[in-house]
């Protein structure tokens, strides 16, 4: 059983929204055409309530993409998005969503953020994703989505770790590059056993 993992397609991603992905709309329809070739297609939603620790209007004197250390590592500080309910924390209008099995929310957490599908970023914590895709029988998983190098780089990696076949369909995938942060991506899903193509 092989599921598609489709990371955060959401309009704070995109062109226009507040955490804008350079080209993060031109992947909908490739992901969109692409469904149909799995077992399972499981959708993940960055979710965060309002004033969430991730982000720098909450951090006096910090600025977005400036680093903070948290009690669980080293945090960059987000622009506000995709706050629960909001139509930045919708998906793209254009992505099939109807075909989802699962939809899978991730940093409701107010004090954790959570770049990966599996794990909040204390390492620790789990979503309850994993065992779901045992549950079902997958043994192996897809990525594709937004941001390459953040939440489909922490999901992939997470995903290998758990014993999971792992592949990353790069042109699927548009990344944030912020202080090499896609090259560190590229290396860590490479040492993690990801099939990156
Ligand atoms: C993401 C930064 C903050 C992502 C989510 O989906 O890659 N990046 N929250
Ligand atoms: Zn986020």
């Amino acid at each position: 059983m092989h599921a598609l993992l489709v990371i955060d397609v959401q309009n704070d991603f995109c062109p226009g929204g507040a955490l804008a992905v350079a080209g993060g709309d031109e992947i909908v329809a490739g992901i969109n055409a692409f469904m149909g070739q799995f077992d399972a297609v499981i959708l993940t939603q960055d979710w965060h309530p309002a004033g969430h620790s991730s982000f720098a209007s909450v951090h006096d004197g910090k600025a977005p993409y400036d680093m903070i250390e948290m009690p669980y590592g080293a945090q960059v500080l987000w622009p506000d998005h995709c706050t629960q309910g909001t139509e930045g924390a919708a998906f793209h209008p254009l992505l099939k969503t109807d075909c989802a099995d699962l939809i899978i929310r991730k940093g409701y957490n107010p004090a954790i953020d959570s770049y990966s599908a599996f794990f909040e970023n204390d390492h620790k914590t789990p979503t309850g994703l994993e065992g779901y895709l045992r549950t079902r029988g997958i043994k192996e998983v897809t990525l594709v989505g937004l941001a390459l190098d953040f939440c489909v780089n922490f999901s992939a990696v997470d995903a290998a770790q758990l014993g999971f076949k792992t592949h990353v369909r790069t042109e699927l995938c548009r990344a944030i590059d912020l202080n090499g942060s896609l090259t560190e991506a590229t290396n860590a899903m490479a040492g993690a056993g990801v099939a990156v193509d």
